[in-house]
This record gives structure tokens, sequence and C-alpha cells, in this order.
């Protein structure tokens, strides 16, 4: 048997893909044998209670009156030296670049040659795209990769993304993201009761943390333009605060369409209650939500940008709307629904794709591959 790893992980502990797919990660990895340690302010809230060979190490901010800002980055490194040291970590693996790598950059440097852990930055989508891109946090970012001692994206999408803001300074490897969903908790007519749905009525999905470039309001748009409307509801799996919408929800009269559920922790349940996903983003690396729904037979209508064409095969397991207008978008899911057994096939060919290119299985198995190169580098 090769032998076992010692790896510390950071990410954002909060509803988030980037924090999710960490936290799984993390869990695969102690499953396989790997000891883990996750370095970050909180625990990450997807990670089981129960989960053995995984250890959790808080980084404590004090607010110091100096301050206005308060500081995270210096206190997560020396956290991370400390660990490091403490555990004779082989790799701490950072997912979002900042600050994270930076961080990370500065802990090694605080270490002597023989205690210094391997540096791998996974880059997730808006650390390239929108800090990546902004002068005040690029150069930090750039040079954070550049130290690293190896790069992952979670999209081709984002390694050309990362090149073209970046410069091509680091070797991207790419390792898409992956879905284990958690066994049910409870049965789909359960759920369905719950949400008060009529046997007749699609339920279409949407998951995610509503930040503007999620586009809600075109969400809500594409809502508005469904006919007939009684026959669908939209489920707001909601990982920030709706309330900041609801005068949209007004203004366009769709308030019997929408239902909304904050930071739900037991997503399978609903994915498995649903039939449609949509998902109306300007820009996504990936788009885990997609695979999430996928991974339950639940196709997607999707705007085509950023990766999800790599998540989403256009009319094989799910529909692009190149346009993203909303009545292409509306159009779109109305189609799935006036053709049941199109809607089914391609469910099943979601289904189909979540199993086979993005289960934990082939993923981590990439992941350790690649600890491994880098370990032996
Ligand atoms: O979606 C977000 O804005 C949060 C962000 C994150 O760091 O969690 O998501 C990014 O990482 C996810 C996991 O790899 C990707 O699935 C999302 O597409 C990506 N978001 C963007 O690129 C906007």
């Amino acid at each position: 048997m090769s032998r076992r790893l010692k790896i510390g992980l950071t990410c954002y502990p909060s509803v988030g893909g980037s924090g999710i797919l960490a936290s799984a990660l993390g869990e695969e990895l102690a499953r396989r044998g790997h000891e883990i340690h996750f370095i970050s302010y909180e625990r990450p809230f997807r990670i089981a209670i129960d989960a053995t060979q995984v250890f959790f190490h808080p980084v404590v901010v004090n607010g110091y009156d100096l301050f206005k800002y308060p500081d995270y980055t210096l206190p997560l490194s020396v956290k991370m030296a400390e660990v490091s040291r403490d555990h004779q970590l082989d790799i701490l693996h950072v997912h979002y670049a900042v600050p994270h790598a930076t961080a990370a950059i500065l802990a090694i440097e605080m270490l002597p040659p023989e205690q210094r852990p391997k540096v791998i930055t996974t880059l997730h989508g808006t650390d390239t795209t929108l800090l990546g891109a902004d002068p005040g946090y690029g150069p930090a970012v750039r040079h954070a990769l550049e130290r690293s001692d190896a790069v992952t994206a979670v999209s081709r999408f984002l390694e050309r993304e990362t090149h073209r803001v970046l410069g091509p300074a680091s070797d991207i490897e790419v390792i898409h993201n992956f879905f284990s969903p958690r066994p049910l908790g409870r049965p789909r007519d359960d759920v369905r009761r719950e949400l008060g749905l009529r046997d007749e009525e699609t339920l279409l999905v949407h998951l995610s943390n509503l930040r503007p470039v999620k586009r809600i309001d075109r969400l809500l748009e594409t809502i508005a333009r469904l006919q007939p409307r009684d026959r669908f509801k939209l489920l707001v799996l909601a990982g920030g605060d709706f309330n900041a919408f609801h005068d949209d929800v007004r203004r366009l009269g769709i308030e019997d369409m929408i239902l909304v559920r904050q930071n739900v922790f037991e997503i399978e349940d609903y994915l498995n209650a649903a039939d449609l996903g949509l998902f109306t983003s300007d820009s996504e690396s990936f788009c885990l939500s997609i695979l999430e729904a996928m991974a339950f037979g639940v196709p997607s209508v999707s705007t085509a940008v950023g990766g999800i064409p790599e998540v989403i095969d256009h009319d094989v397991n799910g529909l692009l709307v190149p346009s993203a207008a909303p009545d292409d978008l509306a159009r779109a899911v109305e189609s799935l629904v006036a053709d049941p057994k199109k809607r089914a096939a391609l469910g099943e060919a979601a289904r189909e794709k979540a199993r086979t290119a993005f289960s934990a299985d082939k993923i981590v198995s990439e992941y350790e591959a690649f600890y491994r190169r880098v370990c032996g580098k």
C-alpha cells in the first residue's frame, strides 16, 4: 500500500462551492487512509462531526484596536506553519487563492526547509476572474501561484482564464469538481408535500449564494415568463439572504411561484424532489450546483457561460441557452416540460455523467495521483 499522506486543507468554511468541495475532498481522503488537518476560522459546515482521521485547527483572529480592518492572513499563516511542523504535513492544499495561497507561502517561509510541506493551490473561479483581475489583488495572486509547488483549476475554462488574466507563469492541472451525495433523509413525496406541490406541478430548483454573478434578477424574470404559470414552482436553496429579492418577486407578481429555503444542509432531499435545475449566472468556473442536481437525475437549463459547457452537454444531459435572455431560458424550460420523455432521458444522461465523469472515485484518485507527483518532485 502506498504511504499515507498528511495533508493540511484550508478553505472558506461557509456555504460556497470551494468550501463544499474542499470539505468533501478531506472526508474522502480520510476514508482512503490519509490524515487530514483542516485549518480555517471555523469548522467547514459539511464535515461530519464523527469523521475519523479528520482534525480541525481553528485560526483565532483578534480584533486589535489599532487595526481598522481585522487581519486573517497572518494568523492563518502562523497556524499553517504550526500545524505543518507539529504534524509533519506533506502537503498544504489551499482552496481559493485569496488569501489562502499567500498565507501558505508565508507559512512555508517561516519553517526550516526540512519541515516545509508542498503547497498546492486550487483555483475555484472568482479568485482568478474577479480578484485576479483586480489591480489591488492581482499581483499578490500571481505571486502566490508562482510560489506554489503546484496549481490546479476546477475547469479548462478557469485554466485558460487564469493564464489570460495572470499570465502563463504557472502550469495548471485541471481537476474537475466532484460530488458524492449523502443518503436521503426523506422520500421525494414527503418533500413535495412539505413544499405544497400538486402532482402536476414542475419543481424547478436553484442553489447558490445569490451573489450578483448568479443573476437572480434574470432567474426571477425567467420564472415570470413561464407559461402556464400555475404549472411551475421555483425552489431557491439560498446560501445568501433572499430578502433583497422580495421586491423583485412582488414587482413580477410571482409570489405564488417562489419557495425559499435558507442555508439548507440536507440539499439531497430537495434535489431528489426536483424536476429541473435553472441557472442564470453571468460567469461560472464550473457550477457545482448543476453537478449536485445531475447526481439526482435532475437536468438543468443554464446560461452557456464559463466552464458550464464542460459540465452540461447541450441536448444530451441538459440545455444551454447562449443568448441568456429570460424569454429563451423560459422556452427551454417549457420545452422539457412539454416533452417528459426527453426530460427523463436528459435526466438519466445527467445522472450517468455525474457518476462517471465527476464521481468522488475518479476525481479523488486524480487528486491523490497529483499529490504523489508533487511530493515526488
Ligand atoms: O459561486 C461562487 O461565487 C462561490 C465560489 C466559491 O469559491 O465557492 O464558487 C466558485 O467555485 C465553485 C467550486 O469550484 C464553482 O463551482 C463555481 O462555479 C465558482 N464560482 C464562480 O466561478 C462564479
